[in-house]
């Protein structure tokens, strides 16, 4: 078997530009109500991968480089995935991937709202980096310009520890620019108030127009079917990402030097 080392060298040579290790047995992993021998049975080590979006994009202003730049990105982690799944295999390791976004669990509690092993999670005893106030991962190389996935798999492999300082250092950009408020001071976000702000062409704008269509007579209709809303809902459906504020990223000034 590879040694954990020669792994993440590995990893970073197919495109990753963030690896850490994380065991099973971590305590902040229970504290956090992650359950990944519930994914993968025998699983002892959780592979963090980071891939980093380019801040140019994300702060253009413009929404179609900036999503142009994630699904770039999204493909990255994909092939990193997929490709460190088939060397771990190799090396007689069993080994799945978690999505990096969607598909995501659309039942009953959580309603999308929480992925299969939650990648912030993960990275943030991997020592990626820490938690900011803006509730995603913030690294020190990239600040929170960096979107993530993780790998299971039942090899043994050398756990990094958790960072002792956060890069984050709660100046409250990210809250201030947030234009849905979401952020709230203790830290916590207002999941409903980002997800309606930032998804207006995802299933909060796909419900809304659905329930304008309902009973509509035809000049309603019309104006619905042949609004600008409407047809970027049949680009996010048909191109797979829906994203339309990245404010809480595009505020940090962590990394930026
Ligand atoms: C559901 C979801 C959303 C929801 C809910 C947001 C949320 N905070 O979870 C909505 C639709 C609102 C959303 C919005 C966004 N999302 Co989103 N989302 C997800 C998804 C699919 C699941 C997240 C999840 O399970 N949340 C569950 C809740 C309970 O977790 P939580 O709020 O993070 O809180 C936990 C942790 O923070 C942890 N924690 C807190 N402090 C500490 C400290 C330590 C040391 C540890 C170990 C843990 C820990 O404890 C909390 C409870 O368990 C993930 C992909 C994935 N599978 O992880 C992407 C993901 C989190 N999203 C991401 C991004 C980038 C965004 C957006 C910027 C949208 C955009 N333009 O791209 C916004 C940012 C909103 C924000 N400021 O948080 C990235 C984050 C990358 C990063 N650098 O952190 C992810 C990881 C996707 C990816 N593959 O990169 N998202």
């Amino acid at each position: 078997m590879l040694s954990t080392v020669e792994l993440k060298e590995q990893v970073q040579a197919i495109g990753a530009d963030l690896v850490g290790v994380a065991g099973v047995d971590s305590p902040l992993l229970q504290e956090h109500g992650e359950q990944p021998e519930k994914l993968l049975p025998r699983a002892k080590s959780l592979i963090s991968i980071g891939v980093a979006l380019n801040r140019e994009a994300v702060c253009s202003g413009n929404l179609m480089l900036n999503r142009y730049d994630t699904m770039c990105v999204y493909e990255r982690i994909n092939h990193v995935c997929l490709e460190t799944i088939r060397l771990l295999g190799k090396e007689g390791a069993k080994a799945v991937s978690v999505p990096p976004y969607l598909p995501v669990d659309m039942g009953s509690e959580w309603k999308g709202m929480k992925g299969e092993i939650n990648h912030k999670t993960v990275a943030a005893i991997a020592s990626l980096g820490g938690i900011g106030l803006n509730r995603l991962l913030v690294t020190s190389e990239y600040g929170p310009f960096v979107r993530l996935g993780t790998i299971l798999t039942d090899a043994s492999l050398s756990a990094d520890q958790p960072l002792d300082e956060n890069p984050c250092d709660e100046c409250q950009a990210c809250k201030d620019a947030c234009p849905a408020e979401a952020i709230q001071e203790d830290g916590t976000l207002e999941y409903r108030a980002c997800a309606s702000y930032m998804m207006p062409s995802g299933l909060p704008g796909v419900i809304t127009a659905t329930r304008k269509l309902i009973g509509a007579d035809e000049k309603a209709v019309k104006s619905i079917v042949y609004s600008p809303d409407f047809w970027d809902m049949w680009q996010a459906a048909t191109s797979g990402l829906f994203y339309s504020c990245s404010e809480c990223m595009a505020s940090c000034p962590v990394g930026s030097d």
